[in-house]
């Protein structure tokens, strides 16, 4: 069995951080698994060998943290996730009791209200003519939908945005761009911790929900509160940057936009294929449980492996020209919401979202393009967007 190639690449570099897609061919090109010397772990970001990396979860293991750090060694950065940093059994325990809270039944109620909302912000975007689509719609629209979701305290909900960047932030190493996040992340996970307890919960809510389970006997009540922290983690700068990248598809792919107006019905696929074109999670580690042969590669146990999310929704081995976004391709198999047992449980929020904001611009919105360079927020996991200027022109 082979060696893996040893690459100097750092993944963690402001460089290789701000346009990760200039550095994915080298990665996927030295061989299906690398050695990254700047850190000490493997990586790995062909699809295919990602694809079956996530599905392997025996081996693959997340219980020892999603990030660089290696819990069965080093401290996890806050108590673990009851549900992305564990394994089965455990593991299936949590996902079932959100699964029967996160679900579409439930948000059935809440499309009226949520197609209002997005309505009322791309009228008033629209008639302005000018706008930055991160801070006045990717930003504004999950906040004013999310955490009335969850049946959030109105109190603080300024800290979401903040939390979620240090949470993602801490899957890297203690680089400069965690240092940032950090030292202004106590104040927020301060207000986080208080938030996800059942007195701040209203009636309702998912959080409410999953108080639920425990009065049940499903769950301890401290579990609750990490699973309700779990919502609060991952809902809200995933689907905001994901929002962004949408907004940046269609501002980049005219002819795309101008399709989906004519297609509506269109709208259902074009997240997940903006999720395969700019996948706002762009990477998620796990440990290996054993010693694995990767494409002819051999990973000892015990081993830090970075997988290439992004790197792999654009392999040319796996995609007919990876780099064009195109509504109508057939996107299966994508991993921008991981793959496996693992997968984005809260991805039907995230459809929705997109869902009811694309159709507000649709019936709003003739044309829409870029109006000056897209901005990067860097962060160590999330390719996230700082600003995003844009022209539209009404219906
Ligand atoms: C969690 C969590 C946090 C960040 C991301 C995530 C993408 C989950 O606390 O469970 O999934």
């Amino acid at each position: 069995m082979g060696t893996a190639p040893c690459l100097s690449i750092d993944p963690f570099d402001e460089a290789f951080l701000a346009d990760p897609y200039a550095h994915h061919d080298a990665l996927r090109d030295a061989g299906p698994a690398v050695w990254l010397e700047a850190w000490h772990c493997f990586g790995i970001a062909r699809h295919a060998e990602v694809q079956s990396a996530l599905k392997d979860h025996e081996i693959f293991v997340s219980g020892r943290g999603v990030g660089l750090a290696d819990f069965a060694r080093e401290q996890p950065w806050r108590p673990p996730s009851l549900l992305l940093e564990t394994d089965p059994p455990i593991h299936d325990r949590t996902r079932s009791i959100m699964n029967k809270v996160a679900t579409l039944a439930s948000l059935r109620g809440v499309r009226a209200a949520w197609l209002a909302k997005a309505e009322a912000i791309v009228e008033e975007l629209t008639e302005r003519r000018t706008f930055d689509a991160v801070t006045d719609l990717a930003e504004i629209f999950p906040l004013s939908v999310f955490p009335d979701l969850i049946g959030l305290m109105d109190e603080g909900r300024e800290h979401l945005l903040p939390y979620g960047m240090a949470t993602f932030n801490a899957f890297g190493p203690r680089n400069a761009l965690f240092e940032e996040t950090n030292a202004t992340a106590a104040p927020a996970a301060a207000w986080i911790a208080s938030a996800c307890e059942r007195s701040n919960l209203k009636p309702g809510g998912w959080g409410w929900a999953v108080y639920e389970a425990a009065d049940r006997g499903e769950c301890s009540e401290e579990e609750a509160a990490r699973l309700v922290r779990s919502f609060l983690s991952a809902g809200l700068d995933t689907t905001v940057n994901g929002i962004g990248h949408l907004i940046l598809a269609l501002a980049t792919f005219p002819d795309q936009w101008d399709k989906l107006r004519a297609r509506p019905e269109l709208a259902k696929r074009a997240l997940d294929e903006s999720l395969r074109w700019d996948s706002t999670a762009q990477t998620f580690f796990r440990t290996t449980s054993r010693q694995v042969e990767v494409g002819g590669v051999t990973i000892p146990a015990d081993s830090k492996v970075i997988l290439f999310l992004g790197a792999a929704n654009r392999d040319p081995r796996k995609w007919d020209n990876p780099d064009q976004f195109s509504i109508e391709r057939a996107t299966s198999g994508h991993v921008g919401l991981g793959f496996g047992i693992h997968q984005c449980l809260g991805q039907m929020v995230a459809r929705l979202e997109s869902e009811v904001l694309l159709e507000a611009l649709i019936s709003l919105v003739r044309s829409m393009r870029l109006n000056g360079p897209p901005l990067r927020r860097l962060n160590n996991t999330l390719h996230a967007l700082e600003s995003l200027p844009i022209v539209v022109t009404p219906n």
